[in-house]
Formats: C-alpha cells, sequence, structure tokens
C-alpha cells in the first residue's frame, strides 16, 4: 500500500443533497490541501451514494488524492475505492479486510482506550479518534469526547496514524498535532465555511507548522 497522508481528511457532509454544492466544495477541499476524502452519506438511498462515490473518484483521481467510504464496503468495492472507513457496529474488521485485500485502507472508530488496544484497532490502518470534541454534526451514536487526555492516553498504547474527529475547526487542530495525532479529519470546518477553499488551505498551514510534514 503506498504511504497515505492522514494528515488533513474532509469528511463530505450529508445534509448537502445538491449535487452541484456537494461536488463544489468537494472541489475546494482538493483544491485546498485535503491529503484524502472521506466519503460519507448516512440517508441517502444506496444508487444515490454509488452515484456520489463513482464523481468522488473521478474528482479525487484527477487531484492524486485518495478516497475512503464511510461505512459501505459494497460501494466501496463497486468504484474501486482507495478503502473504508469502519465504526465498531459495521462490518468486522478481519471480514472487510477479507473482501478488500491488503492493498487498501481500512480505518476503523474508537471511541475508547479499551477499543484502541483490540486486535482489529491494531490490525486497522488507521484508527479514527471519535469524537474528540463535541459535535452538532453527528447528532446520534456519540460517545463521550475523548478530549486532549484521552488522545494522550490511546496516543501511548497505539503505535498507527492516529486521526482524530469531532468539532475540530482553526482554533483547536494546533493542539491535536502536538499531542499525537498524525491528521485531523473535519466536515463543517471546511463544509460550512463562508469559502471552504481558504479555510481548507488556513486548516493545512495549521496543521502543517505543527507536524513534522
Ligand atoms: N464522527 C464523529 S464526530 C463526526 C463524525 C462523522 C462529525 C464531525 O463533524 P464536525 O463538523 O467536523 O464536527
Ligand atoms: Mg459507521
Amino acid at each position: 500500500m503506498p504511504k497515505v497522508d492522514y494528515t488533513l481528511m474532509y469528511v463530505t457532509d450529508d445534509s448537502i443533497k445538491q449535487d452541484n454544492t456537494f461536488f463544489n466544495i468537494l472541489e475546494t477541499a482538493l483544491l485546498g490541501g485535503a491529503t484524502i476524502i472521506q466519503l460519507r452519506e448516512k440517508t441517502c438511498d444506496t444508487v444515490t451514494f454509488y452515484q456520489r462515490a463513482l464523481r468522488c473518484k473521478a474528482l479525487c483521481d484527477k487531484y492524486n488524492i485518495p478516497l475512503i467510504i464511510n461505512d459501505r464496503l459494497d460501494i466501496a468495492l463497486a468504484i474501486n475505492a482507495d478503502g473504508v472507513h469502519i465504526g465498531q457496529a459495521d462490518m468486522p474488521y478481519s471480514v472487510a479486510r477479507k473482501l478488500l485485500g491488503n492493498s487498501k485502507i481500512i480505518g476503523l472508530s474508537v471511541s475508547t482506550k479499551v477499543q484502541a488496544v483490540q486486535p482489529n484497532a491494531q490490525a486497522a490502518d488507521y484508527i479514527g479518534i471519535s469524537p474528540i470534541f463535541s459535535t452538532k454534526t453527528k447528532k446520534t451514536d456519540l460517545a463521550k469526547p475523548l478530549g486532549i487526555l484521552g488522545l494522550k492516553e490511546i496516543r501511548e498504547l497505539y503505535n498507527k496514524p492516529i486521526v482524530c474527529i469531532g468539532g475540530i475547526h482553526k482554533g483547536n487542530a494546533q493542539e491535536i498535532i502536538a499531542n499525537g495525532a498524525d491528521g485531523i479529519a473535519v466536515v463543517s470546518a471546511i463544509s460550512k465555511a463562508a469559502h471552504p477553499e481558504a479555510a481548507t488551505k488556513e486548516l493545512k498551514e495549521i496543521l502543517c507548522k505543527t507536524g513534522t510534514n
């Protein structure tokens, strides 16, 4: 598998139903320097998800940026995505790996220290600390925020890439990288910004100043 840059993951905003807006924002995130894209759709039907996924893949390919799909292995396989992001209640990691093979990225959400030391988390390509802070974007199935302390504790136990998600913006991104995360994943800091491309660039600069990139 090629080395993946997890610095700035843009997770698409499934509240945007209008395709033009959805793809404009995705392209501005790519232009602004997002290093990986996660397509996350929680409410649409399968055919809509599949069609969005196909278009996302074409756009990400244009910028040479990996695309991973939230939850849906079938869609990841159908469009030859670069991988999936799964949660604790999704397809078990071992099954996902069997279906996708070794060349694809599999990320797993963890919400506790205990989950971070489980064999599936240790085997995954990266874990997503979910959530790090409170967020208004995800309203259901949201665990208690782990905070910076939780991130530090998990960093000590986990030696593969860690990406944090939930309530991250330009005011707190630096602190997350400084405390051991390899990257951040954001929805609203980009999708709801007045100028998504400028917002992405600003986040990227903050992250690159703090990290080793
Ligand atoms: N998983 C945990 S928090 C979250 C997801 C998908 C939403 C993050 O959205 P935002 O707007 O970056 O807080
Ligand atoms: Mg999931």
